[in-house]
């Protein structure tokens, strides 16, 4: 099955479909992957991405983006940005830039501000009295626990001419550092896509992520020739060997590829990884990176035990 889109997650399952009845309508591979961010960037249902994310220490909203068109290469990224309704668009503006494509900060929201963009208070009443009673409960003091608490999502688009493109955006760890960014808007560890070989993106613990450029990593495999499942699969299992010999007990850690032809892989190292996939022809659905005792299987949304599983 060739697909035109994949997507981090159940929550992007909105997003996808709409990216993808705007492909069928305007044929922007580019303009469906930025929608299909927004769509879970605009919704408060969600806690781990634009509005409704939840807050870090200073229960401020700091959010990171990226997009690439895998066409050209470019690439831009927003990092630890406050107030910025859909922070992905301010990605992509800045993807067309030949200099000063990544800003952090004061000066990605003063970029955002000046060119337009909506600016906007980003902290949801729902995440803020999830922050006060977390807070409350002293459990703030043990931010391991609270630094469990994040997802990013991120897209991979393919039109039917094979014309490629990516876009991620995350609030991050609930509770993190102020300042704090992950490996979501650095290019080759938490995206990267180039339409002669294929996609990857990456979510899960950003600072173990970055340990590797894992995203990159999964597209040179592809490059060299490898199927896009068994480069998500080989890549992370080999990071994650990385990382063990040097002691360092890795976090969660989930990937999504797609080739240049539409095939599309998952790997994870959590027991259930739902992700999403769409194509043009309509059909889209949400589909599952599964690991029971060593037997590792992509799972259709049916023939899951969702049981087991708590995310969004
Ligand atoms: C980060 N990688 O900020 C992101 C969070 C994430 O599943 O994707 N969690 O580290």
């Amino acid at each position: 099955m060739r697909w035109n889109m994949i997507a981090t997650w159940k929550m992007s399952i909105d997003g996808v479909r709409e990216g993808m009845e705007l492909l069928r309508k305007d044929g922007d591979i580019c303009k469906a992957v930025i929608e299909a961010v927004k769509n879970v960037e605009d919704n408060e249902a969600y806690s781990s991405v634009g509005y409704g994310g939840l807050p870090n220490e200073d229960g401020a909203v700091e959010l990171d983006a990226a997009f690439m068109d895998g066409e050209t290469l470019d690439a831009g990224g927003v990092m630890a940005v406050r107030n910025i309704k859909n922070p992905v668009e301010v990605a992509h503006r800045l993807s067309k830039y030949r200099r000063n494509c990544f800003l952090a900060g004061e000066g990605a929201v003063e970029f955002a501000r000046s060119n337009g963009f909506t600016i906007c208070e980003m902290l949801a009443s729902s995440a803020k009295i999830k922050y006060e009673n977390t807070i409350l409960r002293g459990k703030g003091q043990n931010p391991l626990e609270a630094y469990k608490e994040h997802d990013t999502v991120c897209i991979i688009g393919r039109d039917d001419m094979g014309r490629m493109a990516c876009g991620v955006s995350t609030s991050g760890l609930f509770l993190k550092h102020p300042g704090r960014v992950g490996d979501s808007p650095v290019i080759g560890s938490g995206f990267y896509v180039d339409s002669l070989s294929g996609g990857a993106a990456a979510t899960g613990v950003g600072e173990d992520i970055m340990k590797g450029c894992l995203s990159y990593e999964i597209v040179g495999r592809m490059r060299r020739g490898q199927d896009v499942q068994s480069a998500c699969q080989e890549a992370l299992d080999d990071h994650i060997r990385q990382l063990e010999s040097r002691n360092h007990k890795a976090g969660s850690m989930s990937v999504i590829a797609m080739d240049k032809n539409g095939n599309i892989g998952a790997a994870t190292n959590l027991k259930i990884f739902p992700f999403t996939a769409g194509s043009s022809s309509g059909k889209c659905e949400v589909l599952a990176a599964v690991n029971t005792r060593g037997n590792r299987r992509i799972m259709r949304a049916d023939d899951v035990r969702w049981e087991e599983y708590g995310g969004d």
